[in-house]
């Protein structure tokens, strides 16, 4: 079920490169907008997550079973970085994001998610720390962040900071259940670090205008909540708003924008039903003080990676949001009109899942 081929957790970086012709490259796709083709740059890796594009050319690759590897010059070199933090590899869990400080060229700063292990969690919890990459080895410095969550699966993970230098982390619901009373389902419950984005300072520090910040009980990374599993997470170029995707249950991934102090509802409301049975989860769509979403999918698209397009290769679609999806695997472009609601589009379609997204051609830069 998780196997994946590199092809396409490099789609975005391949797609992205405006391909010439070369051996390992797909034919011609055709798209409304324009036409392209799925260059491979690196194979060989074992359940690929994520890309760090770094000065000088590397690629840093995750592996969810604990590795972080490297392409040099287009190859994959074969030892994976020492140094890497243990990582619970289980179910879903492992190691997940990478994503280099925005001043990596002068601090050589890594930051990478994961799921760990805790004493008494029934999965252990999404974890991230930072350490330094030098010399093709990876040193830690500290574990900055560990969440309040218990549960089975649904860690999120994904990382972005924006240009004022905030780190932004999501973390899934963990998959709690929803059932009974929806309003006192973790998601909801501030107090825990469940279905949530947050906001710190890149050494793991709490931001003084956080909107928790001194509300009793509250966790104070928050910066939103009521999500259910955020996997696609990125800061828009231009306007630094805060961007992503989170798989819904069967139906009903959504797009949202994290604000703030705002409640995005799950699971009280959503566009989804329950896997099989498709017995319904929520009491409505919509409820006061719940944000909508500003695009949903039914059915749901498995979402992941995510990324602005920005480049000059294809300017059509210049400002689109691009969406991996891990069940139809795809990169949809949805244009946003208004900087505010996007229209789904016909996009890049590869021949596995597409994990991760990533604009390639700007090292360091994780903001489109
Ligand atoms: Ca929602």
């Amino acid at each position: 079920m998780l196997r994946q081929t590199s092809s396409v957790l490099l789609l975005a970086a391949a797609l992205l490169t405006a391909a010439s012709p070369a051996s390992g490259q797909s034919d011609v796709v055709q798209t409304a907008l324009h036409d392209y083709r799925v260059v491979t740059v690196a194979d060989g890796f074992e359940i690929p997550w994520s890309i760090a594009f770094l000065p000088g050319g590397d690629m840093l690759v995750t592996e969810k079973g604990g590795r972080l590897r490297i392409v040099r010059d287009g190859e994959l070199l074969p030892d994976p970085v020492p140094g890497i933090p243990e990582v619970l590899v289980r179910g879903q869990g492992g190691l997940m994001d990478v994503v280099p400080h925005p001043d990596f060229a002068n601090n050589h700063i890594l930051y990478l998610s994961y799921s760990k292990f805790v004493e008494g969690l029934r999965a252990g919890t999404t974890v991230v720390a930072r350490g330094t990459f030098e010399n093709d080895r990876f040193t830690l410095m500290d574990e900055i962040f560990t969440a309040v969550s218990d549960g089975s699966s649904h860690y999120g993970c994904r990382i972005a900071f924006d240009s004022d230098g905030y780190l932004f982390l999501s973390v899934g619901d963990r998959q709690a259940p929803p059932r009974g009373d929806l309003a006192a389902h973790p998601a909801q419950d501030n107090s825990n670090h469940h279905g949530v984005i947050i906001r710190l300072h890149d050494d793991g520090s709490v931001p003084d205008d956080n909107p928790f910040v001194g509300q009793a009980g509250a966790q104070p990374e928050i910066w939103s909540y009521g999500h259910r599993n955020p996997q696609g997470l990125v800061i828009h170029p231009e306007t630094d708003a805060v961007w992503l995707t989170e798989h819904g249950p069967q139906g009903g991934d959504e797009v949202n924008v994290s604000t703030p102090g705002t409640n995005y509802g799950w699971p009280v409301i959503g566009y989804g039903v329950n896997y099989g049975s498709g017995s319904a989860i929520h009491g409505g769509t919509h409820a006061e003080g719940m944000e909508q979403p500003l695009h949903y999918w039914v059915p749901s698209i498995g979402v992941s990676g995510l990324a602005f397009y920005h480049g000059d290769k294809f300017p059509e679609w210049r400002g689109s949001l691009f969406a991996g999806g891990l069940s139809r695997a795809r990169g949809d472009p949805l244009t946003i009109e208004g900087g505010r609601r996007p229209r789904g589009g016909t996009g890049f379609q590869g021949t596995g899942r597409g994990r991760a997204l990533r604009r390639a051609g700007r090292p360091a830069d994780h903001r489109g």
